[in-house]
This record gives C-alpha cells, sequence and structure tokens, in this order.
C-alpha cells in the first residue's frame, strides 16, 4: 500500500491553519518565519519556495533574506545574530547546503536554539536524545509522523536506517528507538562502511533509506512485508522529462512496491512531510514564546 505523504501533508496543513487562526483569535501573536538563502542554487530555491507557499497556506508569516553565493561568513553571522534578536521572528531556517566558503557547524551553533525550527542545534539533538521537550529535525519528525496517521506498529520491530546523516539517518535512529509511539524499535545503522548490507536490510520491518543514491534498494533486499520508507530524492537524467530530469528515491519503487507492506513515494511521500514539520515547529515557537 502506497502510503500518500502529499494527501497526508494536505491535511495536517488544514489541521495546521485552523490551529493558528484559533491562536491568533484568542491573542496569540502570528508566528512568523524566516528562510535565509545563500546562492541560487536550483533545489535549494526551489525547497525555499515551496516552504514560503506552504507558510502561506496554514496563515505563517515568511520572510525570505536572499544573499549571494560570494557572501562571507561573517556577514552570514551577522544576519543570523539579527534574526536571534529580531522579536518578529519566531523561528528560521538556513537552507543548506551552503557554499564552502562557510562552515555549516558554525553557522548552526549561532542560531539560538529557541528559534531552531530544524531542529539542528546541539542543545535540541540533545534534548531529542533524552526525550525532552525540542524542536524535532524536519525530516525525522515527517516519517513518525507518517508511521503514526497510518497506524503502523513500530514497538519490537527492527528498523534498519540506511545513511548516516546529520538531519535524517542519525537522528531518525534515536528517535525510533526511544521509549515512545512511534518508537521501542530496535534499530540499526547501516552505511557505506557496513559489511553484508544486502543481509542486514533482509532483516529490516521497517526500512528506512536516507543514502542518496538512485534506486540503490531493490526489491531482492527487502523482506516480504516489511515497510518502507523512501527518503531520497536524486535527479537522473530523462530525456522525456520537462526539465531533462526527474526524481527518483534511493528505492527502487515499481520493483519493491510489489513485496513491501507498506512504501512512500518519491515525490510525495517524506518530502511534504519535511516541510509540514517545520511548519509544526514554526508555530510552536511562536506559542512557546508566550
Ligand atoms: C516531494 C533537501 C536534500 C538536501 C537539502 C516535497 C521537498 C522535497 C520533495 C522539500 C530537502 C528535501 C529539503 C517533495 C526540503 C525535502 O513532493 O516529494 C518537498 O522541499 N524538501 C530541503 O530544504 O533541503 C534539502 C534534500
Amino acid at each position: 500500500m502506497k502510503i500518500d505523504g502529499r494527501q497526508t501533508s494536505i491535511e495536517i496543513k488544514e489541521e495546521l491553519k485552523l490551529e493558528i487562526d484559533q491562536w491568533v483569535e484568542q491573542g496569540g501573536k502570528r508566528p512568523h518565519l524566516a528562510a535565509v538563502l545563500v546562492g541560487e542554487d536550483a533545489a535549494s530555491m526551489s525547497y525555499v519556495r515551496g516552504k514560503i507557499k506552504s507558510c502561506e497556506k496554514v496563515g505563517i508569516v515568511s520572510t525570505l533574506i536572499k544573499k549571494p553565493a560570494s557572501i562571507s561568513q561573517e556577514e552570514l553571522l551577522d544576519i543570523i545574530d539579527d534574526l536571534n534578536s529580531n522579536n518578529e521572528v519566531d523561528g528560521y531556517i538556513v537552507q543548506l547546503p551552503l557554499p564552502g566558503q562557510i562552515d555549516e557547524h558554525t553557522v548552526t551553533l549561532r542560531i539560538n536554539p529557541e528559534k531552531d525550527v530544524d531542529g539542528f542545534h546541539p542543545q535540541n539533538l540533545g534534548r531529542m536524545m533524552l526525550g525532552l521537550d525540542t524542536f524535532l529535525p524536519a525530516t525525522p519528525f515527517g516519517i513518525v509522523t507518517l508511521l503514526d496517521r497510518y497506524n503502523i506498529p513500530t514497538e519490537g520491530k527492527h528498523c534498519v536506517v540506511l545513511g548516516r546523516s546529520n538531519i535524517v539517518g542519525t537522528p531518525l535512529s534515536v528517535l525510533l528507538s526511544r521509549k515512545r509511539n512511534p518508537g521501542n524499535c530496535t534499530v540499526t545503522i547501516v552505511h557505506s562502511r557496513t559489511k553484508n548490507i544486502k543481509e542486514i536490510l533482509l532483516q529490516a520491518d521497517i526500512l528506512v533509506a536516507a543514502i542518496g543514491r538512485a534506486a540503490f534498494v531493490q526489491s531482492d533486499m527487502v523482506k516480504p512485508g516489511a515497510v518502507v520508507i523512501d527518503v531520497g530524492i536524486n535527479r537522473v537524467d530523462d530525456i522525456n522529462a520537462k526539465r531533462g530530469y526527474r526524481l527518483v528515491g534511493d528505492v527502487d519503487y515499481t520493483g519493491v512496491s510489489e513485496i513491501a507492506s507498506f512504501i512512500t513515494p518519491v515525490p510525495g511521500g517524506v518530502g511534504p512531510m519535511t516541510i509540514v514539520s517545520l511548519l509544526k515547529n514554526t508555530l510552536k515557537a511562536a506559542q512557546r514564546k508566550s
């Protein structure tokens, strides 16, 4: 069965709009998200555009700060300091990746954790590890929301996470192993140095693919009945597509959908849920301040 992230995201956005309208009616401050976009990377520009459009849909005010790829780290840190002290702005994101002259860790560390709606600051990641209230990183948050909405049991399941990135694989493995629901999984992280990847993937009740390799997971690597979550967004050349490419996940959807019990498509799976998580975190940031 297909897990429809697009449809689920539309439903949650409708719920969020009602919640935000109520919040504002009762005298709450309308949430305000700022996004910092450095350079003109086509994918980054489209992600930011999508985030701003989604803000409009749910009644979150948004501000886009666009800077050239040549910006210095000092200049960017000044912008972050301004956002930290701007009381109008409840939360903000710095769109990744950043150009080579800028160190992403230095930037992330400068973000006020109270405004870190991407949940990338070590304080927020640490709070997640301890099960404290925090801004969950958007993609892992989106994935657990999908598991929850589709009533997919996770307790006691073996979840294999393919990929150990700071923003997806690593935090998701923590989240799914916590004593919570969704959670209580036995988690294995598989990465580029893992031996016998296929043997381990075949043991997964829940398989999360987040390595950034188009159609890496083939049907002979998946246990029949497994739940398959595809986080990959890979461009592959396609002369028949409008833009000359199409988006492909880390999973061979056609083959794997025949044996999986549930599977997320790309596009329209995890991606839209990532955006919804950002919106939820922004509302939380606005509500926390009062
Ligand atoms: C969809 C991202 C890699 C590196 C930096 C909807 C998004 C993607 C796909 C989206 C992503 C990926 C984002 C779909 C935000 C997810 O319909 O399938 C939405 O906007 N994403 C990002 O901001 O930075 C990234 C992936």
